[in-house]
């Protein structure tokens, strides 16, 4: 088996709109320029070099933005534009989450259990419904018609509808998966916050990851369910994986990042004793800093000679704490060998580090050789994408801009020419 990551293209509608509470880099950023080829090229670099390190990669596409269904839903009626233009009169809010890039970051599309840790063998899969912020409960539509369509040549996959609204649901960015090695049965631990804190909101709920427990069909004894710290949600971790990242056999976590972390860390050990937990004390690297440098929103993979690497944003060796502890544990030679950096800046002002712009699934070759082919990338496709997102993303957006519709049929029509290159009809998706 192997671990495919699935990253989302980075939209031409990315924008700083400050739109999600308890994100300080959203809220930090709001109302700044944005880039958006420059993000979508910064995003397909790190694609790039995922195949350059030999490993297999996807990606999901942008949602059509602005979502002018969505709109029409709130009472707007008329033609895409004149829905759109009607809202940004009304309420200009309601344009801007309809105008979200969101669906970027696609550890948060959903919730993936792979077969070796199903009680039915099936690949278990949930949609999120990321029910908590308004431009983001947009997503679970659209997203769930992508993973059909990856999916829809697999009879061993089981895709589940978004959970009901009432309980908040973030997908991957809440959940771990430890285990001996991806292809045999692993620990899955899945992390909630009890909120608010601060006024920041919980965005994954307890209940939410009880359910995915049960519908995944995953052993109970192997599942584990964690509350975020206090602490950490008030630094501004509104998803798990601002503080914590698993791969295989080894947890890297900040030491503040689990309400009960000794009771977690013994649960831990007792399902699997080959466990490596890796804490970084907090007086090391604050949770500030965690949070500034994104240090745990590292994709961390098992490399082929069997070391392990972390791909981390290149603000991780610009926060001086966060650079001297990564030194000093590659010096110390554990499991993890190597770190490699790259820039992402334009999706980090939004919140959202290397681990949020990919959704891991884990698969078997024959899995793998039946996927919708065309989700999958090679360095040929690469160069397609980077020459259409040239000529067609575009270069910046102010606020005011969002309300201009030459902008939203700009977005539209790369829109249209992205899925026209992969070989996507328009009705499909
Ligand atoms: O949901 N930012 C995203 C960032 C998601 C990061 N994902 C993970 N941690 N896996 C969010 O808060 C900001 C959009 C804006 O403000 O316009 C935003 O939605």
């Amino acid at each position: 088996m192997l671990e495919v990551n699935f990253d989302g293209l980075v939209g031409p509608s990315h924008n700083y709109a400050g739109l999600s509470l308890g994100n300080i880099a959203s809220a930090t950023h709001a109302g700044a320029a944005s880039s958006p080829r420059e993000a979508a090229l910064q995003g397909l670099a790190k694609m790039r070099r995922m195949m350059a390190l030999g490993f297999v990669q996807g990606l999901l596409l942008p949602h059509d933005r602005p979502d002018a269904g969505w709109l029409r839903q709130l009472g707007f009626a008329g033609d895409d534009m004149a829905v759109c233009r009607a809202a940004w009169e009304a309420q200009p809010a309601l344009l801007r989450n309809a105008f979200s890039a969101s669906p970027m970051w696609t550890a948060n599309a959903a919730t993936v259990s792979p077969g070796p840790d199903t009680a039915d063998g099936l690949t278990h899969i949930s949609i999120a419904n990321l029910s908590s912020m308004p431009h983001r409960s947009i997503e679970a539509a659209q997203t769930g018609r992508q993973l059909r369509l990856l999916f829809a040549g697999l009879s061993d996959v089981a895709l589940h509808d978004p959970l009901p609204a009432c309980f908040g649901d973030e997908g991957a960015a809440n959940h771990m998966r430890l285990c001996p090695r991806h292809d045999e049965a692993g620990v899955e631990i899945f992390v909630h916050g009890a909120g608010p804190v601060k006024g920041f909101p919980a965005r994954q709920h307890a209940a939410a990851s009880q359910a995915l427990v049960r519908r995944h069909r995953l052993d109970p004894d192997r599942a584990v369910l964690a509350r975020q710290s206090d602490a950490a949600i008030a630094a501004g971790a509104f998803h798990n994986d601002v503080v914590a990242v698993a791969n295989e056999t080894v947890l890297l976590t900040h030491e503040q990042a689990f309400a009960e972390r000794e009771a977690l860390y013994a649960q831990i050990r007792a399902r699997l004793p080959e466990a490596e937990i890796i804490e970084v004390p907090a007086d090391r690297v604050s949770l500030d800093d965690a949070i500034r440098s994104y240090l745990f929103n590292s994709q961390l993979v098992t490399m082929h000679d069997g070391g392990m690497m972390l791909l981390l944003p290149e603000e991780a060796r610009e926060v001086a704490h966060v650079a001297g502890w990564l030194e000093e544990m590659l010096e110390a030679n554990g499991p993890i060998r190597r770190a490699e950096f790259m820039p992402l800046r334009e999706s980090m002002r939004n919140g959202g580090g290397p681990a949020c712009l990919r959704l891991r699934i884990v698969l078997t070759q024959a899995q793998l050789a039946a996927l919708d082919q065309r989700f999958l990338l090679d360095p040929a496709k690469c160069d397609a994408l980077a020459a259409l997102i040239a000529h067609h993303w575009p270069e910046r957006i102010a606020p005011e801009d969002i309300g201009h519709p030459d902008l939203w049929r700009q977005c539209q029509s790369a829109r249209a020419a992205l899925l026209d290159l992969l070989g996507f009809a328009p009705e499909e998706l």
